[in-house]
């Protein structure tokens, strides 16, 4: 097994929006996390990874990019970004940055040349197409619900957009976009950073001649997905962009892939292809939902523990995998695995004890180190996150809409649950902002706050730096094999890991009740545990949201 840093690593990343406001405005800003390194210092991770800052009209909140080397305004300015990163440096830390290249912002000035006519320089930065018939060029379904195209008046064309219209798709088969993403790469690894997270790494590249998507549903518009996701030219482009930018700059890569088997993640991670380092999968984040992610199923431990398994077995040797159970697209992990009432401690140390524990680097989602839950609002009003608004509009469409399981829905699965305002402290806005914050803080912060759970030794916070400790301490944790103990069990997740002569017995309750464990583990030395003082060897009992990791 080859070392890099970045397996050895523990990510954070920071949705600057919601992390800390400065100057009252109640938006996040850079001032603000410069203000809060101390804090991530004291949990102890490695790698900050840092949503969009960059100059942006706010419609996906800075996934809509204006201005590739510039900072929004209300975050700061790129000297306030200079010195966060050298901050950031003086601390032993590492930066990395969103590159959000498959779209920019219609308002970026690319696009807007783009528009004008069919003969201007830009034209084919974008993908522009005729309508068929008076309408679409084809049935592809956007992510963000409604057809891709986008009817354009000034030449009467459609583009095309796989997230909202604010987004539109750039033109990757363009050698000119190509050497234009190289060089805004080039410009961050120039100033300092450690590396990328890519966004949508791999939608890049389109079904040649863009053909229909199979008619699956009812509606105009299909579920395209396969036909713009993975394909080979996608590959290709991953590795010119290695062999040209990140290898010579010896930088980090993780790109996000949603709809992504083993084998593609093998394709993606294998150091061999030159791709990128790591991928964000989407396995474990689809095991609760139905067809769509706003449909329900219900969550089976099992199936978190079958795609995780998959995902160590698949890259095993090979490529290397990402761990992380939230993000600021995903609802918060506690409320959706685990149990964000009675046993919210519990469940939230088992959760994070899984991922330090299985092969891979961990990340962690801004305050997800103190337990943080969802949030319930009862308006739509209250909602800021452009996916809702646009899925919502698209439901009111139909003849059979209801508003109630349509709240219902949002409160679930909807992305603000990530994306309300760290919780800092007890005062008034949790310590956010002494603004008025852009998104409602979740009421439960008098409860639930980092000023607490640093002040308190059984605290969620703490058990997180125990973890980080322990797996820098300890390199079975980041290197060692990883076997699955007990792959039928539906409800306790037992795996070793193995490193030369060190053994490392990890086992996790995934429920809320007690279980009896058949086989008892083997005796050794309790390196964690989230309830105290009683081995698992012993007793073969594991207790509600039980997690116990012992070194043989
Ligand atoms: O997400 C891309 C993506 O495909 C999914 O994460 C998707 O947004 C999510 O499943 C919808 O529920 C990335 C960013 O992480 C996301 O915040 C952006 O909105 C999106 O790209 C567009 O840039």
């Amino acid at each position: 097994m080859q070392r890099a840093w970045w397996k050895e690593a523990v990510v954070y990343q920071v949705y600057p929006r919601s992390f800390c406001d400065s100057d009252g405005d109640g938006m996040g800003d850079l001032g603000g996390i410069r203000a809060k390194l101390d804090y991530l210092e004291e949990l102890g991770v490695d790698v900050i990874w840092l949503s969009p800052v960059y100059q942006s009209p706010g419609k996906d909140n800075g996934y809509d990019i204006s201005d590739y080397r510039d900072i929004l305004p209300e975050f700061g300015t790129l000297a306030d970004w200079d010195a966060l990163l050298s901050d950031v440096h003086a601390r032993g830390m590492r930066l990395i940055m969103d590159l959000v290249v498959n779209h920019t912002s219609d308002q970026h000035p690319w696009f807007l040349e783009s528009r004008k006519s069919k003969e201007n320089p830009y034209r084919d930065y974008y993908i522009w197409r005729d309508g068929k018939g008076g309408e679409e060029p084809n049935n592809w379904e956007s992510i963000f619900s409604g057809s891709v195209w986008q009817y354009d008046e000034p030449t009467g064309q459609y583009y095309m957009h796989l997230f909202t219209r604010e987004q539109p798709d750039l033109n990757w088969e363009n050698p000119k976009v190509r050497r234009e993403i190289k060089d805004i790469a080039r410009f961050w690894l120039d100033r300092g950073i450690d590396g990328f997270r890519i966004d949508t790494a791999n939608l890049y590249a389109k079904q040649p001649g863009l053909p229909d998507a199979p008619v699956t549903k009812a509606g105009k518009y299909q579920d395209a997905f396969k036909l713009h996701s993975n394909l080979p030219a996608n590959h290709e482009w991953l590795r010119e962009l290695h062999d040209e930018v990140f290898a010579p700059a010896g930088c980090m890569t993780v790109g996000e892939t949603s709809g992504v088997t083993p084998q593609d993640g093998r394709d993606y991670t294998d150091p061999k292809r030159r791709e990128l380092n790591m991928i964000i999968q989407f396995g474990h984040m689809t095991i609760d939902v139905g067809k769509n992610k706003w449909e329900k199923a219900e969550y089976r431990p099992i199936a978190l523990k079958k795609v995780l398994t998959a995902w160590q077995e698949g890259l095993n040797g090979i490529g290397w995998n990402c761990n992380y159970l939230s993000n600021h697209d995903q609802p918060r992990q506690v409320s959706r695995f685990g149990n964000d009432t009675r046993y919210r401690y519990e469940s939230a140390t088992m959760l994070a004890t899984l991922i330090h524990t299985l092969q891979g680097t961990p990340f962690i989602y801004q305050g997800e180190e103190l337990g943080m839950t969802n949030v319930r609002f009862d308006r739509f009003e209250d909602f800021q996150d452009v996916e809702i608004h646009n899925w919502i509009a698209a439901e009111r469409q139909k003849p059979d809409f209801n508003p109630v399981a349509a709240l219902a829905q949002i409160n679930r699965i909807g992305r603000d649950n990530a994306r309300t305002p760290m919780q800092w402290d007890d005062s008034e806005n949790a310590g956010f902002t002494s603004g008025t914050p852009w998104l409602r803080v979740n009421p439960n912060y008098p409860k639930i706050n980092a000023k607490e759970q640093l002040a308190n030794p059984h605290s969620v916070f703490q058990y997180y730096k125990k973890l980080i400790q322990l797996r820098k301490q300890h390199n079975v944790f980041v290197y060692g094999t990883f076997q699955d103990l007990l792959p039928d069990d539906p409800a306790i997740y037992s795996y070793v890991r193995t490193l030369e002569s060190d053994q490392l017995f990890v086992l996790l309750n995934l429920t809320g009740e007690d279980l009896r464990l058949d086989a008892k583990p083997p005796a050794g030395k309790i390196l964690l545990s989230n309830y105290t003082g009683r081995p698992v060897w012993e007793s073969g009992v594991l207790l509600p949201y039980e997690a116990q990791v012992i070194l043989c």
